[in-house]
């Protein structure tokens, strides 16, 4: 009797596992989403929800901001069918777009609304971690301020240990500092890169929850711009062929370096963390983990003009999206 049970116990274990997909039964699909170079997902989806609009805040008309967040932990839509387990600032993946310039005081004030601690780190700001990006309880909070110094584009983030699993559970977002003097006027975006890593679960229609495994395996189940899985490829971001368009990215990761390309085009200028003297004429310029780029580009004809991390296994997991010139011919517009 003591030997039969461990004995059924292990063939449960083994029937559970086996139902489990692992990496080695993945096969690539045969089919491309879309017709052109990059088509790593279907334009004009409307399955898939639109997070949030790519374009960025106006600058900003005052010179102190109150800026209250919120941290909470909240269901979260990845891609169509899929709500991973979030936590966040102020409900939203990425937390909201943060927008001053150079000279603006911040006073932040950090509530925590979510059954364990969490803290915010703002890489704009030239502060003592020991002193404001310490943990908040529960039902706490913590206020500090700083001036916005250095111009360009700023991560910002829950700095809670361990901080991968703050960050890969959602709790990041960005921070634009413009300079005194503004940048030339041009439609400008925001998208922030990260990644969702989840644990394997036999309910694949309900909520996931983190896989810790796979975060440090390096191993994504998607890679997103602006939180969800190829929305702008959904619903593609409508420009006119060669005006200025200026993204704004900052790559959240926890772990993935975005190679960030617009297919079809070549950045005129890409200023490093924002500041600084620009690089010109440039096709790829990857994004590190923790940073910031401003790339500027104008595209030449009307079209379909996927921009994607060009490291393709991400691109394939849903950093990609499609910005659509005027109305080319056999498009759908907006
Ligand atoms: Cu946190």
């Amino acid at each position: 009797m003591f030997r039969r049970i461990p004995l059924l116990l292990l063939l449960a274990a083994c029937q559970t596992r086996s139902s489990v997909p692992t990496q080695s039964q993945a096969i690539p699909p045969t089919t491309s989403p879309a017709s052109m170079s990059h088509g790593e997902a279907k334009v004009d989806n409307p399955a898939v929800p639109l997070g949030r609009a790519a374009d960025a805040p106006p600058r900003s008309t005052i010179r102190a901001h109150q800026i209250r967040l919120r941290s909470v932990h909240v269901a979260h839509l990845v891609a169509p069918g899929v709500v991973f387990e979030a936590w966040t600032f102020d409900s939203t993946v990425p937390g909201p777009v943060v927008r001053v310039t150079v000279g603006d005081t911040v006073h932040f004030t950090l509530i925590n609304g979510a059954p364990i601690p969490h803290s915010m780190d703002f890489h704009a700001a030239e502060l003592a971690p020991s002193r404001a990006y310490v943990n908040v309880m529960p039902k706490d909070s913590i206020h500090f301020s700083f001036v916005a110094r250095v111009p360009g584009v700023f991560m910002y983030h829950c700095g809670t240990a361990p901080a991968a699993l703050h960050i890969a559970s959602g709790m990041y977002g960005a921070l634009i500092v413009d300079p005194v003097i503004p940048r030339p006027p041009a439609r400008e975006f925001v998208l922030v890169q990260s990644e969702f890593y989840f644990a394997p679960t036999h309910d694949s229609a309900g909520p996931r929850s983190l896989g810790w495994q796979k975060m440090l395996d390096l191993a994504p189940d998607y890679v997103v711009f602006n939180g969800v899985y190829a929305q702008y490829a959904a619903h593609p971001i409508p420009v006119e062929p060669g005006e200025l368009i200026r993204f704004y990215v900052v790559d959240a990761g926890p772990n993935r370096v975005s190679s960030f390309h617009v297919v079809g085009a070549i950045f005129q200028r890409v200023f490093v963390d924002g500041n600084g003297p620009p690089q010109l004429g440039v096709q790829t310029v990857s994004v590190p983990v923790g940073g910031g780029m401003i790339f500027e580009t104008r595209l030449a004809e009307p079209g379909l003009y996927p921009f994607v991390s060009h490291s393709f296994a991400d691109a394939t997991k849903g950093a990609v999206g499609v910005l659509r010139a005027g109305n080319p011919a056999g498009s759908a517009s907006h």
